[in-house]
């Protein structure tokens, strides 16, 4: 009787959504994306979808409504898993039959024959509740609405607004909710800037004396980011933190010519960036505020910027982690010590002079292909998992065992006689770390200010931050091709499979160019094939990447290739 009416329920409210004629969507690299106009039915039934995660797990489930850095008239939706985490692949090709079903019936037709397979209570058993945030798209506000149908049409789920958040925020909620702690914006922006202030006061005073330049300029892509990062400015101190590209009228559309996408890509100085800004500590924020790249404008004269990626990022955090816990376990004899196993986790798209650097420090570093998914997934597997894209998006992940254990350790370093010490020291800045990084996802926001943290813990400057090692000059170009998929890659996207052949060229054009390394991989995105080149010099790279575009072309293309 309840299986009745849940299946009434269902398809009444379904056939108010109808899947756009010629439509076709897909879960990605990171969720369905295309024109926001045409979404309300991918984004009812992605409402349905989290509402079954959450029967299935009995776990609040997130759901966000976000293109990203793509244009303002895209937009998208994602699911966020009980840890705050993406959501698992195992549901992918369940999320992509759904999303294109042509009608109500073989939608119910799907979620019936799903439940059975996945053993879901369904018919109003058990309760589900679906955290829903959006960004700052015009699109939103109405997919909002259409979500909340998706879950309503599932009898016991609740569908809980928590407004326009940054997507980092939203996979924070859901982690903290599940973990039964405060998970509102507010105990977002609180915890943030509580733990930022304890790495603050953990500055050596010798350091703080000669003082660094404490002036941040901040890109927030006309996105979401820059208003979120106004209120967190309010709550912490000893930072001179301003933001342009706010999103607020006058200011520009958002991502155009702004933005972490744009900086990393184009290497160009964002809009609203002029000569006042030369040489002072820049960073970008994308649209949704999980990516973070850093950038310097070297002249006054000069459109071209000295790009700081998510792979400095990431060697600024290596070295400071790996400070810690030098001073931490150096010479310790406590029984309470913690094992520690600290991994890197990059992308084939890691400039290989930052690979050649991490691994200098005798740090562990290893890839996966491309997509956060991937990489969170590696590096949860570490006791301190540090992992980026170069692109900017990241994060560093800490066991629950490593950190009850560095609990306890401190505890006791605190009763001993080593309370102030280095070490007890060193212990309360990786515990605040741990609590200032997203743990869930990569973040924008917490990501600058651990940025700004270990800044002025190392005294140095953006410049010296950037003479950590030089990146090799690189190229990235893409290929209009008739099936994507006919490129199979192995070895973390590093080298390819399908065609045969393929790999052969590669090696053998790499080889000509000292310090060449190229490689191709479908987009999880869009329908191209992507070329990622570098070399010593940046004419090589150019000339490197331009003959592999060149052989893909013959090989798969439709005569169309560009930047
Ligand atoms: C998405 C991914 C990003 C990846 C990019 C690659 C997430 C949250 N985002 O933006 O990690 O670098 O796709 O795009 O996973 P591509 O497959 O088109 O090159
Ligand atoms: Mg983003």
């Amino acid at each position: 009787m309840a299986e009745e009416k849940q299946r009434s329920l269902l398809l009444d409210s379904a056939s108010r959504f109808p899947l756009p004629h010629g439509a076709r969507f897909s879960y990605g690299t990171a969720g369905f994306r295309s024109e926001g106009s045409i979404l309300a039915s991918t984004v009812y039934r992605a409402g349905v979808l989290a509402a079954l995660r959450s029967l299935k797990t009995g776990s609040a489930i997130g759901l966000m409504i976000t293109a990203s850095h793509n244009p303002v008239s895209d937009n998208g939706v994602k699911i966020a898993d009980p840890d705050g985490g993406m959501m698992v692949q195992r549901w992918e090709p369940f999320a992509d039959a759904l999303a294109n079903a042509p009608d109500s019936e073989h939608l119910l037709h799907l979620v019936v024959r799903f439940v059975e397979e996945e053993n879901i209570p369904f018919g109003g058993v058990q309760s589900a509740e679906v955290l829903l945030g959006r960004d700052t798209r015009p699109s939103g506000e109405a997919l909002l609405e259409a979500a909340k149908h998706g879950i309503n049409a599932i009898i016991g789920a609740v569908a809980i607004d928590m407004g326009v958040l940054t997507t980092p925020q939203l996979h924070w909620m859901v982690r903290s909710r599940n973990k039964g702690m405060v998970a509102s914006e507010s105990d977002y922006l609180a915890q943030v800037s509580k733990s930022f202030r304890c790495l603050m006061d953990l500055v050596p005073r010798e350091r703080i004396a000669d003082s660094l330049d404490t002036e941040l300029v901040v890109d927030g892509a006309n996105g979401v980011g820059g208003d979120k990062l106004e209120q967190l400015k309010k709550m912490v101190t000893g930072l001179d933190i301003s933001v342009k590209n706010t999103g607020k009228k006058g200011e520009g559309m958002l991502n155009e010519s702004c933005g972490a996408d744009y900086v990393q890509k184009e290497k160009v100085v964002p809009s609203g960036f002029g000569p006042d800004y030369v040489g002072v500590r820049c960073a970008s924020l994308d649209g949704d505020a999980d990516r973070l790249v850093y950038f310097l404008i070297p002249s006054a004269s000069s459109k071209n910027i000295d790009l700081i990626d998510g792979d400095k990022i990431l060697s600024l955090f290596a070295v400071f982690i790996k400070e810690q816990l030098d001073v931490l376990y150096k010479g310790s004899d406590s029984n309470n010590k913690p094992p520690v196993r600290l991994g890197i986790v990059q992308t084939a798209y890691a400039n290989g002079a930052s690979t050649a650097y991490l691994k200098r420090l005798g740090l562990e570093v290893v890839f996966t292909p491309t997509g956060v998914k991937y990489l969170h997934k590696k590096a949860a597997e570490y006791d301190i998992g540090i992992y980026f894209e170069a692109n900017g998006h990241g994060t560093v992940l800490f066991s629950e065992n490593f950190l009850s254990g560095l609990e306890c350790w401190s505890n006791e370093l605190a009763s001993a006689s080593s309370v102030g010490s280095e070490q007890h020291k060193a212990a309360l800045r990786l515990l605040a770390v741990s609590q200032l990084i997203n743990q869930a996802v990569g973040d924008a926001l917490s990501g600058l200010l651990l940025v700004e943290a270990v800044l002025q813990y190392m005294g140095w400057s953006i410049k010296r931050w950037n003479e950590l090692y030089q990146d090799l000059p690189s190229r990235q170009l893409k290929v209009k091709v008739a099936d994507r998929n006919a490129v199979v890659t192995a070895n973390a996207e590093t080298q390819v499979v399908k065609p045969s052949g393929l790999q052969e060229f590669i090696d053998a054009e790499s080889g000509k160019h000292p310090h060449g390394r190229c490689f191709i991989r479908p987009s999880g995105t869009e329908d191209i094939i992507r070329v990622y080149a570098e070399a010593s010099t940046q004419e090589a790279a150019d000339s490197l990447a331009r003959s592999i575009v060149q052989l893909v072309d013959r090989v798969l293309g439709s005569g169309n290739s560009h930047q």
